[in-house]
């Protein structure tokens, strides 16, 4: 194996905070940890037991005291990087963090690059680039759900069926070469239907991770929900309420607000992505004109629609048209303002599955429209692949298979059925970082902080 410098960079959260972690890693790691950490009972950290948290000193490049704290030491390979690997976590102070990092460059470490931990653990052969690229999906979560889908991934959760998928092509492949280059020999022959069955099988797996791509959006830019009415309703109130804090400006005037207000939400570790819209009426001015039109525009790419009404007035045909706008979506009836004696919206029933009194002014009822939100957010808890890199690899193998498919049911020649299946076999093994252009795993690693 490849010898590597030693490297180190803090790896922790905001300074100053409780604890603060400096790591390296390399050859040679233990023997920088030897000179800036001396363990109170008196052996050297590298005679210590590894995997243990051991209580020290920290030192300073000119070797004083800088803090009385723990490290840990990791023999490689059974490390992050794979390499021997150590960790202190001292106080979390911005000067003791900055004279830790001193002291470890002046004992010979050099500063880590974003990303450069993963990517020695990457190399190394700890973790294929799904596992690797999860990594970054776990540091960036928004929410439990996200941390949830990018564990699994981390896991393995689809880069070991994938694995196992391009294996099983090579063996295709193979049993393919044997019986063309040694026709006369005692190799079964080669069914073309059973070929073409198999590829069908991987080229369906294969567009089914890619169809969970395009839905994966939602764990990282939250569920779209567009709340919608005619002015006035509350719609703003309503929304500022979800939001926890007076995000859209309310007024007693009609058409406040002109223009989409976004706001991320989390209910239940899941991630959604509020619109106030501009109140849906005519003979409005030119700019509410404007705000109108992307209410339309927000309403039609929502997932989600919250259509609000003024419970204290009767319908009106501009209610009306919010109904219009409604049908055939997933979409709850709001009848805001049930603080204030009440008019009949019975008409509602018959237009909406979900009718929920509430008031954005008390926030009773509430709990009824998170909780309508949550059952209806789009998650069927399967986990999702929702790395672009990975997505259009998979997306052209399955493209590749479906063309071998092709080539096995039509009897053609065998090199057009290899030359497919040989690409997509290719395409798998570069979704989990084989022969992998140097410029594209740099450009993953650089996307990572420093010290992961
Ligand atoms: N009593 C009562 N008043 C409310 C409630 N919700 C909103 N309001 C009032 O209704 C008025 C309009 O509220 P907004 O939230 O600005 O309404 P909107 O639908 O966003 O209006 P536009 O932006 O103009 O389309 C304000 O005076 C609010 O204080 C409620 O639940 N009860
Ligand atoms: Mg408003």
């Amino acid at each position: 194996m490849f010898r590597s410098d030693v490297i180190a960079a803090y790896s922790g959260g905001r300074l100053p905070g409780a604890i603060g972690i400096v790591r390296m890693s390399g050859d040679g790691a233990f023997d920088v940890l030897d000179r800036i950490f001396r363990p109170k009972r008196g052996k050297k950290m590298s005679e210590c037991n590894f995997n243990q948290m051991i209580y020290g000193e920290l030192l300073a490049a000119d070797g004083q005291t800088l803090d009385i704290c723990l490290a840990c030491a990791y023999k490689g390979p059974h490390s992050y990087t794979g390499e021997d690997m150590a960790e202190i976590f001292c106080h979390g102070s911005e000067a003791i963090v900055a004279a830790a990092l001193r002291s470890a460059y002046h004992a010979g470490a050099r500063p880590a690059e974003a990303g450069e931990f993963t990517k020695r653990g990457f190399l190394r052969g700890k973790m294929d680039l799904t596992a690797a690229e999860a990594v970054a999906d776990l540091i960036y979560a928004r929410t439990e759900q996200g941390a949830k889908n990018a564990a699994a991934l981390l896991e393995g959760y689809h880069a070991r069926p994938l694995a196992a998928m391009k294996e099983r092509l090579l063996g295709l492949i193979a049993h393919f070469y044997a019986v063309c280059d040694y026709s006369d020999e005692d190799i079964e022959p080669f069914a073309y239907a059973q070929a073409a069955a198999q590829v069908a099988d991987d080229a369906r797996a294969l567009e089914g991770l890619y169809e969970g791509y395009l839905r994966s959006s939602a764990l990282k830019d939250g569920v779209p929900v567009a709340v919608v009415g005619r002015p006035n309703v509350g719609k703003s109130s309503l929304f500022n309420r979800l939001a926890g804090f007076e995000r859209a400006i309310v007024t007693d005037e009609a058409g406040t607000t002109r223009d989409v207000v976004g706001q991320h939400i989390e209910l239940e570790g899941r991630l959604f992505h509020l619109m106030d819209t501009a109140g849906i009426r005519e003979g409005a001015g030119q700019a509410e004109r404007m705000g109108i039109d992307r209410s339309y525009a927000a309403a039609r790419d929502a997932s989600l629609i919250v259509a609000v009404f003024d419970g204290s007035r009767p319908p009106s045909a501009e209610d009306l048209e919010i109904l219009r706008l409604c049908r055939g979506r997933t979409a709850a009836a709001v009848v805001n303002k049930c603080d204030l004696p009440a008019c009949d919206w019975a008409v509602l029933a018959d237009a909406f599955d979900t009718v929920l009194p509430l008031s954005a002014r008390t926030g009773e009822g509430l709990e009824g429209l998170t909780g309508w939100l949550c059952q209806n957010a789009p998650d069927s808890g399967e986990i999702l692949i929702t790395g672009q890199r990975q997505a259009a690899l998979i997306r052209e193998a399955a493209e590749a298979l479906r063309q071998a498919q092709q080539s096995a049911e039509l009897g053609l020649t065998a090199d057009a059925f290899l030359l497919d299946a040989e690409r997509a076999a290719r395409l798998i093994g570069q979704v989990l970082g084989e022969d992998v252009d140097i410029d594209i795993t740099e450009g993953i690693f650089s996307r990572f902080c420093v010290g992961k």
